[in-house]
């Protein structure tokens, strides 16, 4: 276990008191710490949003991509230096709008990155228009009659799109959603976690109080096997009066990394100085 005071930075949060990013954000300090990483060897990949503002509040590696481009800039950090723990960190807008299309591919590709999407079902940082997980019927400045769409299910699209780790957490609960957070970056290969958060200035729909009555664990309910793919469809399917949270589906399979034949030589980060060279002047020779 490393000091979880090792996180921390000046930095104070600019989220409204009472942001369920708070809470998501000491979850995955404590899960870090409990991991016994450390900031030089754990890095975070965000986007644009109030969610996405996370790694600026936490002493770690961190880049702050473009709207919806947190996946591809991880995958690529992930293929530099396979050694670090990455984790991406993205709103539901930027996950599964305008980044949707990313979720897709790093979903069959299983490289070993760690997702947490902070799913407050609105565009917060933009002052409350409404998002791919905003509710059918939802009233929003762009939405004023109610929401005519159905809304995105993560849970669902993870299942068919093949990630390997499908979980949801809920930020009012930040003991299980560090457990959750544990388990998905242990987990060898694409983990991506949903995180129910409240947005207490633009959503109030779904509030702390909406979310408590309905959440449940997965992990109390006899018989229920992560494993079992039926089962785990069965979960994704269910919302509106029951939500489960917990590890909703986890199977093994070969991460991107491992079946890079390069890579098995070691982090590309770690050759030698003559490779880059080599690579410039290979550019070089094709393109000038
Ligand atoms: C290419 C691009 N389009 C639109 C925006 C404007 N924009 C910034 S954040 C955001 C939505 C944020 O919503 P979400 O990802 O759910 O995060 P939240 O603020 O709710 O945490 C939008 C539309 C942008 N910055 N870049
Ligand atoms: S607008 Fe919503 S999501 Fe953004 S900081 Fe405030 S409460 Fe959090």
């Amino acid at each position: 276990m490393s000091d979880l005071k090792l996180f921390n930075i000046d930095e104070k949060p600019t989220w409204c008191p009472g942001c369920g990013d708070f809470g998501i954000l000491a979850a995955i300090k404590q899960a870090f710490s409990q991991l016994d990483l450390q900031p030089h060897n754990t890095m975070l990949v965000s986007g644009i949003g109030c969610g996405s503002k996370l790694p600026y509040y936490m002493k770690a590696n961190g880049f702050d991509a473009l709207h919806g481009r947190a996946l591809p800039v991880a995958t690529g950090i992930k293929l530099a230096n396979h050694e670090l723990n990455v984790m991406a960190i993205s709103g539901d807008g930027d996950g599964y709008g305008i980044g949707g299309n990313h979720l897709m591919h790093v979903m069959r590709r299983n490289p070993n990155l760690t997702h947490i999407i902070e799913n407050n079902q609105v565009y917060g940082l933009t002052k409350g228009q409404y998002s791919p997980t905003s509710d059918r019927g939802y009233i929003s400045s762009t939405s004023p009659e109610g929401s005519i769409e159905i809304m995105v299910n993560p849970m669902a699209v993870a299942l068919a799109g093949g990630a390997t780790f499908v979980g949801r957490g809920f930020a009012g609960d930040p003991k299980h959603l560090t457990q959750l957070i544990m388990k998905a970056i242990q987990h060898k290969g694409y983990a991506l976690v949903d995180v129910l958060q409240p947005c207490v200035t633009y959503n109030k729909i779904n509030t702390y109080d909406w979310y408590k009555e309905r959440v449940y664990k997965v992990d109390d309910e006899e018989g229920f096997d992560s494993i079992d793919f039926g089962q785990a469809w069965a979960k994704a399917r269910e919302w509106d009066e029951r939500i489960p949270i917990g590890v909703i589906y986890q199977e093994d399979r070969p991460t991107y990394e491992e079946q890079v034949e390069e890579l098995q030589k070691g982090p590309l980060m770690r050759w030698s100085p003559e490779r880059p060279r080599d690579v410039l002047e290979a550019i070089k020779l094709e393109f000038v």
